[in-house]
């Protein structure tokens, strides 16, 4: 008995063995037939739990998967297929998690990855990590070792959840058929609630394959006797379990996601000091993007309310290439003046100095959804005069709402002519740097970015991954719109460009893509290529190529007078786009008249479904001396 006891390592199931023991159930069709009819295993049935993880997707309205294949999950790819949901294959986990918080980001909703056990799941953790910082909300789906031979050396079998605990909302294993709808249906509950965030759950592979290779597989000792017949015993009530109630009729609709709102109270007293106000100022982060105020919708409550603002994270273009509310320029001067900030999803992290350039004399109101980024350094560095827990887009909508309907407005004319006539002077001096020649004689950046701006069609999306070619690209190239600009956010990961671009090509399939690549940076996922031609999805890539890992360099050789690991080659990225089958240009100083016409001929190129990476050696410039460099 002990022997049997040893093997079983599920508590529950030791019982259930001993309590089989004691009353020398030695047959394998008592077990079989289960009582409780609830618990009942078709055991002709051909059906898998990958067709209850697919109907659970399909019906919270989830299009696409990203992946990278792997025996642990065939049945939830063969299954998504099945039900007509995209499955998206990448070169690297990594993309397809990028994919994914692209889509959840772009569609105001969530995103959806599987990959297969062990170093499938390990090779997600950045871009899970990434999510969880830009509060994304993704379900990772993983594979996981079978059940039965959990911690007895199977292929790929380590303990996952422990990895994901700290990266996740909420991580679950499921071991059972029928837990599969309600684990996914709260699963994806928790990624969309409260301040959304990525989610794990892992199907062993027992659960996911049909009844009959499960029962192949499960190791039952062939002509048992004596105590062996006790090992099928068990082998038999274990697979009963899991497959018990697998088929049951089950409510597979989504849960009702949780939105914290502000109180009526709180939207008063802002309105308040907004009313009173000689020089607010709007910060806009990441946050105010989400769900569920469209971001059309914000646009215009932001358009109305008339107060000056700088956008930031997600907020990026929400208000289009020249709204006269946007400022992009001198905002620390702004903040020190301003006698109202409103921190709209804004936190008082890095990005604003830990909350040290705002001023005391200003009155600071913080709406944020998560209490610790609220607070982040209050009272420490800045002191708040109101803290709003609240969805951020819904409570600047109920403000708006109160002001219009008690028919005032924003007093801040004089205010915002101030702030336009610095921006302009500031966007002069920037414009003058545009025409230096760099001292290598190649191509100027600056220039080359603001040429593209010139063609950029008004639906393109921007995904940025880089270092200084890209914070450059930041100030020139101007997002039209709400949601089309996509950067990692606050953990400040390289490597986002290839999945960014994917999920944005797949959420829409017929606007530009245009990933703003440094030349660094494009090497962790320029084989994605590769995924965009196969899924004739087309992207185009600009890539600033100096030979360098530049936004590094720009200090450590000043500081250390060593270049050590941060110089890089001029290598010809367009041919690798070539190998891969898509259209690779070299634009060099002998193109600098025709940088236009190389973006203009990219952009044509697309419309027919066809990809490019446009390789540019850039010189250098000054331009982003004294930003920061990490
Ligand atoms: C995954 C990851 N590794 C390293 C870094 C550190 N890092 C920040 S910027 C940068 C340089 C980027 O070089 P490149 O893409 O060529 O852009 P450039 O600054 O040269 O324009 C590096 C290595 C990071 N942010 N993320
Ligand atoms: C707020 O975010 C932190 C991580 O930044 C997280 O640990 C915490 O659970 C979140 N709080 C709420 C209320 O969602
Ligand atoms: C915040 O308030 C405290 C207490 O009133 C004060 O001592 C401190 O100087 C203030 N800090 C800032 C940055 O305004
Ligand atoms: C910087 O390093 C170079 C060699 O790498 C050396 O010749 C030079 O003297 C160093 N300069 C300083 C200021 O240390
Ligand atoms: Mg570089």
């Amino acid at each position: 008995m002990q022997r049997i006891l040893h093997y079983v390592k599920d508590r529950q199931e030791q019982h259930v063995v001993s309590n089989l023991f004691q009353l020398h159930v030695m047959t394998t069709s008592t077990v079989t037939r289960s009582q409780n009819t609830e618990e009942q295993v078709e055991e002709k049935s051909t059906r898998h739990g990958g067709e209850l993880v697919a109907s659970v997707l399909k019906s919270h309205d989830v299009r696409e998967v990203f992946t990278l294949c792997g025996g642990h999950i065939s049945p939830i790819l063969v299954a998504c297929e099945g039900l007509g949901i995209k499955v998206v294959d990448t070169r690297h986990e990594v993309t397809a998690v990028f994919a994914a918080d692209a889509v959840a980001r772009l569609r105001q909703s969530i995103g959806v990855v599987a990959v297969t056990a062990g170093p499938g799941l390990t090779n997600t953790i950045t871009a899970i990590k990434n999510a969880q910082m830009a509060e994304s909300p993704i379900l990772l789906i993983g594979g996981a070792a079978p059940t039965l031979l959990k911690n007895r050396g199977a292929l790929q079998d380590i303990d996952q959840l422990v990895l994901f605990r700290p990266l996740c909302k909420y991580t679950a294993r499921v071991t059972r058929l029928r837990d599969i709808v309600p684990t996914l249906r709260a699963a994806i509950q928790a990624a969309k609630s409260g301040t959304p965030g990525p989610v794990f759950v892992e199907f062993p592979v027992d659960v996911l394959y049909p009844y009959e290779t499960v029962i192949k597989e499960c190791g039952f000792v062939p002509n048992p006797k004596g105590i062996k017949m006790l090992i099928n015993a068990y082998l038999m009530c274990h697979v009963s379990r899991q497959f018990g109630g697998a088929w049951n009729q089950q409510d597979i609709s989504p849960l009702p996601v949780n939105t914290p709102f502000a109180k009526s109270e709180e939207i008063n007293k802002l309105v308040e000091m907004l009313l009173s106000a000689k020089k607010p100022l709007l910060l806009m982060g990441s946050q105010a993007s989400l769900a569920p105020v469209k971001a059309d919708e914000l646009k215009s409550i932001v358009e109305s309310l008339g107060i000056p603002t700088y956008l930031g994270g997600m907020c990026r273009g929400l208000l289009g290439k020249d709204s006269p509310l946007q400022m992009r320029q001198n905002r620390r001067d702004a903040l020190k003046e301003c006698d109202l900030v409103i921190l709209a999803g804004t936190i008082c992290d890095f990005r604003l100095s830990y909350g040290r350039v705002l001023s005391p004399k200003s009155r600071i109101v913080c709406i944020n959804r998560n209490r610790s980024q609220l607070t982040k350094n209050e009272k420490i560095f800045w002191n708040a005069t109101q803290l709003i827990q609240a969805d951020v887009a819904s409570t600047l909508k109920k403000l708006h709402e109160k002001i219009t309907s008690a028919g005032k407005r924003v007093e801040c004319e004089e205010w915002l002519n101030a702030l336009t006539e610095r921006e302009q002077n500031k966007e002069a001096s920037n414009a003058r740097k545009m025409d230096e020649v760099p001292k290598d004689g190649n191509l100027n950046p600056l220039k080359v970015l603001a040429e593209m701006d010139k063609v950029l069609p008004d639906d393109t999306i921007l995904v940025a991954d880089g270092g200084d070619f890209v914070g450059s690209a930041a100030y020139i190239v101007r997002p039209r719109g709400p949601l089309q600009w996509l950067d990692p956010g606050a953990f400040g990961t390289l490597g986002v460009g290839g999945g960014f671009a994917l999920g944005a090509k797949l959420v829409y399939p017929e606007r530009p893509v245009v990933i703003i690549y440094g030349d660094g940076s494009c090497g962790y996922s320029i084989m994605e290529y590769d995924t965009f031609v196969r899924h004739k999805l087309s992207v185009i890539s600009v890539i600033g190529n100096d030979a360098c890992w530049s936004q590094i360099a720009r200090e450590q050789v000043p500081m250390f007078n060593s270049s050590v690991a941060v110089d890089l080659a001029h290598s010809k990225y367009h041919e690798v786009a070539e190998a891969l089958g898509a259209r690779g240009v070299l634009l060099d100083k002998s193109g600098e008249e025709s940088v236009g016409a190389t973006f203009s001929e990219a952009f044509d190129h697309a419309r027919q479904r066809e990809s490019t990476v446009i390789n540019v050696i850039i010189g250098k410039t000054d331009f982003r001396e004294g930003s920061i460099s990490v």
